[in-house]
């Protein structure tokens, strides 16, 4: 089990205290479907997504961005039991939407830009390091139910 410092906790919640998930998490999935355009192989009952602005703009791609981001507020809540926390999600995303785990290392990374696109320089190195770490144990605990 990973373990997190007081000050990564802290780094941690501090941002996410100000995180609006539904602007956040629309931009950062609609960036992973941007910029990684093999991942919007995932959403084709999404609608349009034939170009930058109308993935932005695409009002699925925002309500499912605030659904993941509003998942990952359980793993703000639960670092030290991430693994079980994203078990059943876990399960999900290998049995039935068979996602490659890649893409959870992509999405942290995007989610990443979002942050330091939101937050400026609020987003030291320290406070993107403390991040970093919990959407690497995010993405391991997603990936932990894979066979
Ligand atoms: Ni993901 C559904 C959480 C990364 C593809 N995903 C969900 C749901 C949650 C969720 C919550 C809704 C489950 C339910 O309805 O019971 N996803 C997360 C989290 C991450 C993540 C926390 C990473 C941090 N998912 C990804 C990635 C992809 C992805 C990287 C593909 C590129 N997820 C999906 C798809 C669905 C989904 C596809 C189903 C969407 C739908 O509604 O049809």
């Amino acid at each position: 089990m990973v373990h997190f410092t007081a000050e990564e906790k802290a780094a941690i919640t501090g941002v996410w205290s100000k995180v609006d998930v539904e602007q956040a998490g629309g931009e950062a999935l609609g960036r992973l479907l941007v910029v990684y355009p093999w991942t919007q192989r995932f959403f084709d009952s999404f609608g349009n997504l034939s170009s930058p602005s109308a993935i932005m703009g695409n009002p699925k791609v925002k309500a499912h961005g605030k659904k993941v981001l509003t998942s990952l507020g359980d793993a703000v809540k639960n670092l030290e039991t991430l693994k079980g926390t994203f078990a059943q999600l876990s399960e999900l995303h290998c049995d039935e939407l068979h996602v490659d785990p890649e893409n959870f290392r992509l999405l942290g990374n995007v989610l990443l830009i979002v942050l330091a696109q939101l937050f400026g320089k609020e987003l030291t190195p320290q406070v993107q390091a403390a991040w970093q770490k919990m959407m690497t144990g995010v993405a391991n605990a997603l990936v932990s139910k894979y066979h």
